[in-house]
């Protein structure tokens, strides 16, 4: 049996719990419960506020834990980061009134910048030869300069909205997050060969990711063209059609150029194309 720590309500809560279905890992989504337990795989699922994950990690208590980068970074904690999970992103930015014009880094000498990540931001801050004053407040650090409790503001920035609606402009960035997937640095044999099994599941879900499987008719003649334009996994499949003259290409195609290289191939001659979402992909 290996232990994992999720997130027990929040921002990573959902997409947690979806990865480890995807997986083909069923937990219940006990948000009341403290501990649960898969019922398709030995897994057991310890639900904790975000910021305990790392430490409750890195102290054996759990042997893996799904959690925010910036938090790792925050706490310290002494795990290790198995595995970039792809959702959560977000960066961690300093961000100053809108008002003031910014000539750079310089700017915050000597002023003082709210946040709940005060280890990021000193390090950030040390880096690059800045000495300010950090104030390290829990909540709402985007309202801290209009209340008067500090210059300048170091928070996590996604779409950056809550920035613009609370007169803030963002002027520098110091860490880029996402969800990861930690270990404990001592993990024992046994939870060891657990954890590859997750990690083998986890690469054929996150390789599906912004894919899609596309079949198509194609005449045979044109065949080396559409080749081309078809990176697939180790090359595309053809199968011969009925019809004398014509061939039926699969392939994987990303999401990012789907419509530009349907346009190309039906250039070529390409009819009947079909586009697929994928569910896993196992190398
Ligand atoms: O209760 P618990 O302690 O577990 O949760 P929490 O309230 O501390 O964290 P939660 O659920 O808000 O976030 C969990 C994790 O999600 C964070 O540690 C990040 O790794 C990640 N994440 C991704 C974010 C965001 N995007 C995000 N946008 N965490 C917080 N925000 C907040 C940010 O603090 C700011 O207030 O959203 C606001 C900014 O969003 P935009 O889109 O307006 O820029
Ligand atoms: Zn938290």
């Amino acid at each position: 049996m290996i232990r994992l720590a999720i997130q027990s309500k929040g921002r990573l809560n959902e997409d947690s719990l979806k990865l480890l279905a995807d997986a083909g890992i069923h937990v219940d989504d006990a948000k009341r419960k403290f501990l649960g337990k898969a019922a398709d795989f030995p897994l057991e699922v310890l639900y904790l506020r975000d910021d305990d994950i790392p430490g409750v990690v890195a102290e054996g208590a759990a042997d893996i834990g799904i959690v925010g980068y910036n938090e790792v970074a925050e706490t310290g904690a002494a795990v290790d980061v198995v595995r970039n999970l792809g959702f959560g992103r977000c960066r961690l930015s300093l961000a100053v009134p809108k008002t003031v014009d910014y000539p750079g880094l310089e700017w915050f000498r000597g002023r003082s910048i709210a946040t709940s990540y005060p280890r990021i931001l000193g390090k950030f801050l040390s880096e690059n030869g800045v000495e300010a004053e950090i104030r390290e407040i829990k909540g709402s650090v985007e309202i801290a300069p209009a209340a008067g409790i500090a210059d300048a503001i170091f928070d996590i920035v996604s779409s950056g909205g809550t920035l613009v609606s609370n007169g803030l402009a963002e002027v520098a960035t110091a860490l880029r997050s996402e969800a990861v997937l930690v270990a404990r640095k001592d993990l024992p044999a046994d939870r060891k060969e657990i954890l590859d099994r997750i990690l083998f599941r986890f690469d054929a879900v996150g390789e599906s990711r912004g894919k899609k499987y596309v079949l198509m008719n194609i005449p045979t003649e044109r065949l080396q063209e559409a080749f081309a334009l078809l990176p697939a996994m180790r090359s595309p499949t053809v199968m011969p059609l009925a019809i004398p003259g014509w061939s039926s290409v699969h392939s994987v195609v990303d999401d990012a150029s789907l419509w530009e290289t349907v346009e190309r191939l039906k250039g070529i001659g390409a009819e009947g194309i079909l586009v697929l979402n994928m569910d896993k992909i196992i190398d």
